[in-house]
């Protein structure tokens, strides 16, 4: 067994076992009230999940167990001449409720190092697609092409104690993260390098791997960014759609590879994560109207209202559960202003920064107006020539196999069940409630 596993063993199965205590003690406890409108609006502000490696605060962002953003930078471990901590250390942090020491760090890196071995017939599915496929859609049917090393599948099949769930998801979902990387930036290579590909060097961390085979290992700024992106997406609470996805279809027990492929679907939806891309194209379309160049914050501004009057969204803005600025896209402002103040297009989503929230806040349905994630991710990657906006969607579904398959680990030690809420039609609600009116 790996130091990891079995730690996660005594530790986590120690607290899982605490945890169903717990529940058995409370389970009587009245959470809230909903209401029709709560059913009718995505169940917003409804708790109806139980989500171990982060939580939500609508003014102040993500904590990460307990941890925000800002902390994480300072508390967890950084490799030597770098400023960025490793996405290994959050994933150790999520799974198992401590800060990581370097050495832990480390011991997760080389064990995603060791389990980086993608079969070849993953390839051979990447190449069967038309070059003009999505990303996100080579990554998902890559993703379900590499089901067949599925160990929790295998032993399912066999007959296994339910006791077990949790060690077979755990292998799956380590070796799932360690071959993401490697999955992803064939993709990338294969779709817009001509399928000149980069093979992996096992001597870098994580992130920076994945930055190497995408073809920017030689750009230590552009494995700083990476490491920054891969932590910063890596988890959002447990009701986002890919993380809601995961765990719905975990919760049938279909293996870590189906239940994750299901999350990239969702990730690929242009209302969460696929906002990245849009967000891109909108600045460049507000430009080309232009003719080009830095637009004034008036044009801005009307390119807002346009936006909006056409019946179409401002991407990278608004959120169903923050009501500030996400600390994600403070996160990548802070490194902009370090690593490239001067850059035009980072100049621009600036601009956008200082207009948009006055703008949509006169709006009144529009609850956020602030900028999410995804607001500024892409002027990042442009900076660096990364010009190919369609694979953006697929960088934020590598770092968010963090956060989710940690928690489909947590889902199996914790044995919670298949998740099946109710539903009702119209005609059940309209009885129901004039019925109750009758009543009083
Ligand atoms: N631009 C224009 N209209 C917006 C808006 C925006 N950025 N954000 C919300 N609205 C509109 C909604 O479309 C909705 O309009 P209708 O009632 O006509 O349908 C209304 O305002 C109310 O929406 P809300 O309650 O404020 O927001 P939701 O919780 O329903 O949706 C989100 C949240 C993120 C989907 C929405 O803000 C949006 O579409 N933003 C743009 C897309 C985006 O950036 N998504 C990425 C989110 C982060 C991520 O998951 O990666």
């Amino acid at each position: 067994m790996d130091k990891l596993k079995n730690k996660f063993a005594e530790q986590g199965i120690q607290k899982a076992t605490e945890i169903r205590e717990f529940i058995k003690a409370n389970g009587d406890f009245v959470l809230g009230q909903y209401t029709l409108d709560s059913v009718y609006s995505g169940e917003k502000g409804m708790i109806g999940l139980i989500t171990e490696t982060s939580l939500l605060d609508a003014e102040e962002g993500i904590r990460f167990r307990g941890h925000s953003l800002p902390e994480l930078k300072k508390k967890l471990p950084c490799l030597q001449g770098s400023e960025e901590p490793l996405p290994e250390g959050l994933f150790y942090l999520m799974l198992m409720d401590e800060l990581p020491t370097y050495d832990d760090m480390y011991e997760v890196g080389s064990n995603w190092t060791k389990r980086a071995i993608v079969p070849n017939h993953v390839f051979d599915v990447i190449d069967a697609f038309p070059v003009n496929t999505h990303p996100m859609t080579q990554f998902s049917a890559a993703i379900m092409a590499m089901q067949t090393e599925s160990e929790f599948a295998a032993a399912y099949r066999k007959g296994m104690n339910k006791k077990d769930y949790w060690d077979y998801t755990f292998e799956d979902s380590m070796n799932l993260i360690a071959r993401l990387p490697r999955v992803a930036a064939y993709i990338y290579r294969k779709t817009y390098k001509n399928g000149v590909h980069i093979e992996p060097n096992p001597k870098l961390d994580w992130a920076a791997n994945f930055a190497h085979m995408l073809g920017y290992g030689d750009n230590e700024s552009f494995k700083e960014m990476m490491r920054m992106y891969m932590l910063i997406h890596a988890d959002h609470e447990g009701g986002n759609v890919s993380a809601h996805a995961t765990h719905l279809v975990g919760s049938a027990l279909s293996d870590p590879y189906l239940s994750f492929s299901a999350a990239m679907n969702g990730l690929a939806g242009p209302l969460h994560g696929l906002a990245n891309q849009e967000v891109i194209r909108w600045v460049l379309d507000l430009q080309a109207e232009l003719g080009g160049g830095k637009p004034s914050k008036k044009q801005i501004e009307e390119y807002i209202l346009k936006t909006i009057h056409d019946g179409k969204v401002i991407p990278g803005y608004g959120h169903a559960v923050l009501r500030k600025t996400d600390p994600r896209f403070t996160a990548q402002m802070e490194f902009a202003k370090k690593y490239m103040p001067n850059d035009e297009l980072v100049n621009i989503v600036w601009d956008i920064y200082d207009i948009a929230p006055s703008v949509l806040g006169t709006i009144s349905k529009i609850k956020n107006p602030w900028p999410n994630v995804d607001a500024h991710s892409g002027a990042l990657l442009v900076h660096y020539g990364m010009n190919e906006y369609d694979f953006y969607t697929v960088m934020f579904g590598v770092s968010r196999s963090l956060g989710v398959l940690a928690s489909l680990i947590w889902d199996r030690a914790l044995g919670l069940p298949l998740e099946r809420p109710k539903s009702v039609t119209v005609d059940w609600l309209k009885k129901t409630i004039s019925a109750k009116k009758a009543s009083v």
